[in-house]
């Protein structure tokens, strides 16, 4: 005899903060047979995997942690003002113990397809290993930036030297002594790397395609007080995450940067420099929505690049940016302008050398060969899609990358039309990589668990999110990213382009956490507005525009 899938009643993939609260709601609030499956030999997800040098969260630490449990809350203190990889993982892990988690986790556990089937209302997921499970409600916690871009460069597979992709870093670590590294790649996570490698490496190279504006983190120790204060403030901290627009512990000042002399606008970037990291957006209002606004931070951060970076070529290529100040997300950083200045580290402007291919001794530039011993590509994922449609993902006869040939649609990124019973934790379309991430992976697998509650309660089964509900979203997410500068970045992930071919669609929603919060909550007080729940036809989407909400307040 041979045995059948696995009957649950819910079925979450991946382990990260998404998938442990899920199954946490899931398991202890509504008393569902409840089980993740996860691709990693651990809990963590994205800090799982990301063990690059340097990994840090850029959310501080008092924020970046689930808010949901007192007891939790009280259970843990955070060493720095942002969080590292490793301590992160060890979050996750305490989080996994306190709440009891770990015996409804399936390590080691990948996922290669997901077939909905319509008559008995049931998902059967398979894992790559051949386990097979049916559930009738399937959770996506894949996260939005963990499936690695590769880039296909020729000649890549013939190095030589050790290979590393800062997504999939080896959990042994790399040791750079002595060795000659190059790193392609200057984003979020290669600003964070290299002045990490450039300490122990013999020499570090430098490919940068596209230079980055970066704000010193200003990271360090907690002081013991600030610890005490986070640990027993778990309300004020909750608070303050949920009423900004972007999730994060500070608010955005109301003054718009020209409504301030010259004088006064310099000496605030200038404050906003030293207290460091993100909060630097948080200096005017307008920063991100108005080109001419956004002028004025870029000036004073390409001068800041030039007054630390001695050599003035060096110094030159890296303030050439071709980008607003937050147009693609802005990095913050420890030491980065100022590793240019170490004499073992060289910066290769692909601006003016390409890349030509990857020989066995290094990479080869229209400048020449770059001989190295080791390669790291801190070249970034296929972002927000790419989780998802690993999973192969079907209904009704068609694969969720077929439905989404053209570009990802949702209902509040929540729902693919056309996928019933499928629900997507920070899937495109909503708020989520613009955003502090747990503030928004707490919405969602709280809004999930009430609507399955809820759907519970009336016995029904089935819920999918309408094509109408899903267009009319679709516009709302553009028209909320068109009030920004974020799409008019030609090369940026958020659109999709730093993927040969993937379709360039502006995939975050940039309207703002807490109207996305309202728009949700209004469509399950109106009865899942948008959604068509049982045999019921969808009522028509809630109003976008919640009241108080000005429709062009750039949110991000
Ligand atoms: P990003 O932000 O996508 O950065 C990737 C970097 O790699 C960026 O500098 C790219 O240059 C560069 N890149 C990618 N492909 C190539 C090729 N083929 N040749 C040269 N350079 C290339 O990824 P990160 O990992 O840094 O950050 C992702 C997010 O993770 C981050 O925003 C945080 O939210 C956490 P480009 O700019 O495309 O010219």
């Amino acid at each position: 005899m041979t045995d059948g899938p696995q009957r649950l009643d819910a079925l979450i993939i991946g382990a990260g903060f998404a998938g442990l609260y899920q199954l946490h709601l899931l398991r202890d609030r509504l008393g569902l047979n409840a089980r993740v499956l996860e691709a990693g030999d651990g809990v963590g997800g994205t800090w799982h995997w990301n063990r690059y040098p340097g990994a840090r969260c850029d959310t501080e630490s008092h924020a970046y942690c689930f808010t949901f449990s007192e007891e939790l809350h009280r259970s843990w203190s955070w060493s720095e003002r942002y969080p590292g990889q490793e301590e992160i993982r060890a979050y996750l892990n305490h989080a996994a113990d306190f709440l009891d988690l770990r015996r409804d986790i399936a390590l080691d556990a990948r996922v290669v397809s997901a077939v909905w089937d319509e008559a008995a209302r049931l998902w059967t997921v398979r894992t790559e290993a051949g386990e097979a499970f049916q559930a009738r409600w399937l959770i996506t916690a894949v996260g939005c930036l963990s499936t690695a871009n590769m880039p296909d460069i020729e000649g890549r597979e013939s190095f030589a030297g050790e290979t590393h992709h800062t997504g999939r870093w080896p959990h042994e670590g790399v040791d750079f002594a002595g060795k000659r590294v190059g790193q392609i790649g200057t984003g979020s996570t290669g600003i964070q790397s290299i002045p990490v490698i450039a300490k122990t490496a013999a020499h570090l190279t430098v490919f940068q395609r596209t230079a980055n504006y970066s704000v010193p983190a200003r990271n360090g120790p907690l002081s013991e007080d600030f610890k005490a204060w986070a640990r027993g403030n778990l309300s004020e901290i909750r608070e303050l995450t949920q009423s900004t627009p972007n999730g994060h512990p500070f608010r955005i000042r109301p003054d718009k940067v020209f409504d301030v002399s010259d004088e006064a606008r310099l000496a605030a970037y200038e404050q906003a420099w030293e207290v460091g990291g993100l909060r630097f957006r948080g200096v005017f209002q307008d920063l991100v929505a108005d080109e001419t606004a956004n002028a004025t931070a870029c000036d004073f951060l390409k001068a800041k690049i030039r007054q630390i970076v001695r050599d003035p070529a060096t110094a030159e290529a890296l303030s050439d940016i071709d980008h607003p100040y937050g147009g693609k997300r802005p990095p913050i950083d420890t030491n980065y302008f100022e590793t240019f200045n170490r004499p073992n580290v060289t910066l290769v402007n692909l601006r003016d050398t390409p890349i030509e291919r990857i020989a066995p001794e290094g990479v080869v530039t229209s400048g020449g060969l770059h001989e190295l011993d080791v390669l790291v590509f801190a070249t970034g994922f296929d972002a927000m899609t790419g989780p998802l449609l690993s999973l192969g993902i079907e209904a009704g006869g068609r694969a969720l990358k077929d439905a989404w040939a053209e570009g990802p649609s949702t209902y509040l990124g929540l729902q693919i039309p056309g996928f019933p019973n499928l629900l997507t934790i920070t899937g495109p379309g909503s708020p989520s990589v613009l955003t502090n991430m747990p503030v928004a992976i707490e919405q969602h697998a709280e809004w999930i668990a009430d609507a399955l509650a809820a759907l519970d309660a009336k016995g029904e089964t089935r819920i999918e999110a309408s094509p109408e509900a899903a267009a009319a979203w679709g516009a709302h997410v553009q028209e909320a990213g068109a009030a920004t500068l974020l799409p008019r970045v030609p090369h940026s992930w958020y659109l999709g382009a730093n993927v040969p071919g993937k379709p360039r669609v502006f995939m975050p929603y940039a309207g703002g956490m807490t109207r996305y919060r309202a728009i949700c909550e209004a469509a399950a007080a109106e009865s899942y507005a948008g959604f068509a729940v049982g045999e019921g036809a969808a009522p028509p989407p809630p109003s976008f525009l919640p009241a108080g909400h000005h429709p062009l307040a750039a949110a991000v």
